[in-house]
């Protein structure tokens, strides 16, 4: 029988149905019990979502800042968003504040890995989920409700590739490695070492903190310290390249003699690559509000997220395409 037929009976089926039983009651059915009103879904217009921002340290979490902001307004979503100048415990203080408040959803950028398994099981207390954005935390998957951001890892063994690509003779390099204890320094750091060639050997790692400010120092005393032994440099985030740069030019050097492989492909780093100076740029994605407002609805509506760990798309630019990518870049 042809599936057109097979639905007319089935229509018809359930009409005869319909009628014989409206048919066949003779007193007036009891008014049905007020069904429980099928909880009302939550939209966007009604979420509150809390982003204890960790900083503004870089042109990577300026763009990230902002990707929550515009999304926000554009859904209108409520957003509590606060700025910790890179200390875990104004991070922390941020949180309690807004489970005081009970917002529906917190999302979390850590600043380091170790130390939120207090204030996240206040957050499962208090029914508040928690989606963990950009770097990881060390607590038990149980504590959060999923974990949105780059695989810090992959960039490391990405960059030692295209350090191993740049020194094929081998080497030495120093790395200036992000915020000690942050999972994008740690994850980055190991990643490096996972896959550089052994005749690649990492003379020095200091912290810039991910900073243009501070990375710029860091350079300098490496610089002094090891006054033409350094082939390379891993640099952990764009804002730093351009502090390190500052203090190469300043020592004289030319583009080109340290070989430079940088991180988050922001557009202060794809300058440095038009100049020269940096050899490859790994990208990091800064850009994850409208993800993580999808998921903070999702789990707002008593959703899961599944897998718990959602890792973002990213790739590598080479100063051959940087010229004509800079224009279009959104960071
Ligand atoms: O690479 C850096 C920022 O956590 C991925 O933090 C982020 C890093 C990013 O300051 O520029």
């Amino acid at each position: 029988m042809k599936f057109s037929k097979v639905l007319y009976l089935l229509v018809g089926l359930a009409m005869i149905f319909v009628v014989v039983g409206c048919g066949a009651s003779t007193t007036p059915a009891p008014a049905a019990p007020a069904a429980a009103p099928a909880q009302a879904k939550l939209e966007y217009k009604d979420l509150t979502v809390c982003y204890p921002q960790l900083g503004a340290e870089s042109d990577w979490r300026t763009a990230n800042s902002a990707s929550f902001k515009e999304t926000a307004e554009q859904l209108g979503v409520k957003l509590v968003f606060s700025d910790a100048q890179q200390k875990q415990e104004n991070q922390i203080s941020a949180m309690r504040a807004c489970i005081q408040q009970e917002v529906d959803v917190i999302a979390l950028p850590p600043v380091v890995e170790d130390g939120w398994d207090a204030v996240l099981t206040e957050a499962q207390d208090a029914g508040i989920p928690v989606i963990v954005v950009d770097r990881s935390v060390s607590a038990d998957e149980s504590l959060y409700a999923a974990h949105i951001g780059s695989d810090m890892v992959v960039e490391g063994q990405r960059s030692a590739n295209e350090m191993n690509r740049l020194l094929p003779d081998g080497g030495k390099v120093i790395e200036l490695s992000g915020t000690t204890g942050s999972g994008a320094a740690n994850g980055r750091a190991e990643g490096f070492r996972m896959n550089l060639n052994d005749n690649i050997e990492i003379i020095d790692s200091q912290t810039g903190n991910f900073t243009t400010a501070e990375g710029k120092p860091v350079m300098e005393a490496f610089l002094k310290k090891y006054e033409g032994e350094i082939d390379g440099a891993f640099i952990h985030n764009d804002n730093m390249a351009i502090g390190a740069v500052e203090a190469i030019k300043a020592a004289g050097l030319k583009p080109g003699d340290i070989k430079i492989v940088s991180v988050d492909g922001t557009r202060g780093g794809f300058q440095l690559m038009i100049d020269g100076w940096v050899q490859a740029d790994v990208e990091c994605n800064p850009l994850l509000g409208p993800q993580v407002m999808e998921m903070a609805l999702l789990l707002a509506n008593g959703g899961t997220v599944e897998p718990k760990e959602q890792l973002t798309n990213e790739t590598i630019y080479y100063p051959e395409e940087a010229e004509a990518l800079l224009p279009e870049r959104q960071y």
